[in-house]
Parts: structure tokens; C-alpha cells; sequence
């Protein structure tokens, strides 16, 4: 932090001389001057606690299938390993406003009912003939898929495949607790009635039409699985007739399609394809974000630092730090982050270029 030119704020240590004991006594009192600190609480731009950081998914799967050992889905609750940024140790988080984790579960095993405030999304890594049932209804699940699941809805996980099933938990838990709004309730049984088929939300809101009683209200897509499949599809047909963006590529937000905003009231999410030889031009945000490898491999510049990447590696993007996608095959990201939130607020902001 510059402390000498007119930027931040700083008082000079020398003419402290003489207030200590002030500072000493308003202490006593829940006081405290705001002068010795209004540099680091207002800063002339983002300072990040977030490091760059990646983890490869060839590093971590192994600690995945030790804690399958040592711990059942039943007694875990959610057996997740959480991906903690190293800049934030010990905060269950990997951004300073979002938690995210890996989550296994084996073939037999339910991850038992309950709801609470906080909203999450399932990036799926590995696995199928796994199923995520949201307020009555059930989803099986596939590689690539981005699930929701709305804030106090009923969840249960269950895997009825062979293999396990892995993916990526990404939550506003930090966002949730930041304001002191945290509630949650256990369901008496392991898994929560269904009520509805298999496939209703897809059809009721996934055809561009809306059932006639349907009423507006709810802050999360209704639309809960947005399968792979169907992304990859579009983001393919789109690269035949569209240029790549310079910045971006091709990138497209997952949304509800209800009000054509994001998918999710806390967190945004997207896809985005990388051609091979591609490399995106320099480009910063305000929102810290998370990205998985779904297909591909390449290198990414993030503040300076270089991040090499495969499939299912997981690497953050710091608030404010330069971003350059480099992809050496055909790259497909997946990312998330609090832009949404920060919209809402309206302090989002982002820099195409850093000339
Ligand atoms: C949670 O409820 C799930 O339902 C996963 O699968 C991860 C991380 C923090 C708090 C609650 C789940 C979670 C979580």
C-alpha cells in the first residue's frame, strides 16, 4: 500500500507520540479510531486476501477415496473434503464470499436429507447412476452437469451405480453467515419423499414456455439440472458461427430462464469454450472466481502467475487480478462467483485490457 502520496489514507507514526494513552482508554470503552486504519478499510482498489491457486484433481482424488475409508456418507453428513484458499486458512472457504468443496459418495450410500439458507450448486466431476432429489423431485446426474439446489430446499444425494460419484460443491455459505442468517433443519428419514417425476422441471420450464399458473416469486431458476450434453452443444454450435471474443471466447451464464437473470440469487455461474490455440486477452473483475476443467488442457496467467490445467483441476482467479485463458486442446471451463450478488449491489466491476 502506497502510504506516501495522497492515496490511502495513513497517519504519520511520529505524531502518534502522546495519543496512546487515549487509544489505550477508548479501547476500554468499544472505541476505536478510525484513523490508524481507514487506509486498509477503504482501499483505492480491491486487495485481496485470495491467493492464485490450483488444485489438480490427480493430487487430490486420492485423499477423496482415503476419507471413504475412514468415514461414512451417513455419519459425514456430506463427506466433503473443502478446498481451502491458502490466503484464507482455517475459513471453510475459497474465496473470501464462497465455500467450495469435494464431495464423494459411493455406490449404496445417502447423503441424508435437510435444507438450510444457504443456496449450492453441484458441478459433477465423476461418476453417473448418482441422483440429487430437491424438493420432491429427482435428478440423476453426469459429468459436466451444473445442479442447483435452492436456498431451504430438502436435499438428499444418493449413489445407485457402481462406481463413485464425485463432484464440486460450490455455496454462499460465508455470504449467508457474513449477515448472521444461517438456519438449517435435519429431515427425520435419510431421504425425502419424492413427489414429482423425474424430468418435471424440465418440462415445465425448459421448453421457453411457462405453465400458465405459474407464479413469479422465487429468486432461484426452477430449472435445477442444466445437463452437460445440452451446453456443451450450444457452446459447440455457437463456436461455428460466432466469433471468438477476445476476452472470453465463448462463454455463455447459466440462467433462470424465468426472469433471464442468473441461474442463482447468490451465484453466478458459466461455461466457456476455449479453441485450441486460443489465448484470451487480458481481463479483471471484481468477483473472485472459482473454475473447473471439464475438457481440455491449458495455461492460465492469473495476477503474473502461470497455471497449468487438465480436466477436473480446480483453480481461483483473485478479485481484481489480470486473467489470461491459453488452451492447447479444445478447453471447456466451468466458473462461478459472487458476481451476481455484487451486481445486485451494484459494485461489480470488470477491465477488458490492461493497456
Ligand atoms: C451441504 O449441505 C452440502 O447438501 C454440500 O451436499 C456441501 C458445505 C457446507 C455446508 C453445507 C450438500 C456443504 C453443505
Amino acid at each position: 500500500m502506497d502510504s506516501t502520496s495522497a492515496m490511502a489514507h495513513t497517519v504519520n507514526p511520529a505524531n502518534e507520540r502522546g495519543r496512546e494513552g487515549f487509544y489505550q482508554r477508548a479501547g476500554g470503552q468499544n472505541l476505536a479510531p478510525l484513523w490508524r486504519v481507514l487506509g486498509a478499510l477503504v482501499t483505492d482498489e480491491p486487495v485481496s486476501p485470495v491467493k492464485a491457486t490450483i488444485w489438480k484433481y490427480s493430487d487430490v482424488r486420492p485423499y477423496l477415496m482415503e476419507a471413504c475409508k475412514l468415514i461414512t456418507a451417513a455419519e459425514a453428513e456430506r463427506r466433503v473434503m473443502m478446498l481451502e484458499n491458502p490466503g484464507l486458512p482455517g475459513q471453510s472457504r475459497i474465496t473470501h464470499s464462497l465455500f467450495a468443496g469435494l464431495q464423494i459418495i459411493l455406490p449404496g450410500e445417502v447423503a441424508p436429507a435437510h435444507r438450510h439458507v444457504a443456496s449450492a450448486l453441484r458441478f459433477i466431476i465423476e461418476g453417473k447412476d448418482a441422483y440429487t432429489a430437491v424438493a420432491g423431485e429427482k435428478t440423476y446426474m453426469l459429468p459436466g452437469d451444473f445442479v442447483i439446489t435452492p436456498s431451504m430446499t430438502w436435499h438428499d444425494h444418493g449413489n445407485e451405480g457402481n462406481g463413485p460419484m464425485v463432484w464440486l460443491d460450490g455455496l454462499d455459505v460465508p455470504i449467508v453467515n457474513l449477515m448472521d442468517a444461517s438456519f438449517r433443519d435435519g429431515y427425520p428419514e435419510a431421504n425425502h419423499p419424492v413427489t414429482r417425476p423425474e424430468g418435471a422441471a424440465e418440462i415445465e420450464y425448459g421448453y421457453n414456455m411457462l405453465p400458465i399458473d405459474h407464479e413469479p416469486g422465487a429468486q432461484t431458476s426452477p430449472i435445477f439440472n442444466y445437463p452437460y450434453a445440452r451446453t456443451r452443444e450450444g457452446l459447440e454450435k455457437l463456436s461455428r458461427f460466432r466469433k471468438p471474443d477476445a476476452y472470453a471466447a465463448f462463454k455463455m451464464k447459466f440462467i433462470n430462464p424465468v426472469t433471464g437473470s442468473w441461474a442463482m440469487p447468490t451465484i453466478s455461474t458459466w461455461m466457456q469454450l476455449v479453441p485450441k490455440g486460443f489465448k484470451t486477452q487480458p481481463y479483471r473483475a471484481t468477483d473472485s472466481t472459482v473454475f473447473t476443467v471439464v475438457e481440455g488442457s491449458g495455461t492460465s496467467t492469473i495476477g503474473g502467475q502461470r497455471i497449468d490445467w487438465q480436466p477436473h483441476d480446480i483453480f481461483v482467479a483473485p478479485s481484481w487480478h489480470f486473467q489470461e485463458h491459453a488452451a492447447s486442446a479444445d478447453a471447456v471451463l466451468f466458473g462461478f462467483s459472487d458476481r451476481v450478488c455484487q451486481e445486485k449491489l451494484g459494485f461489480f466491476r470488470e477491465q477488458r485490457g490492461n493497456a
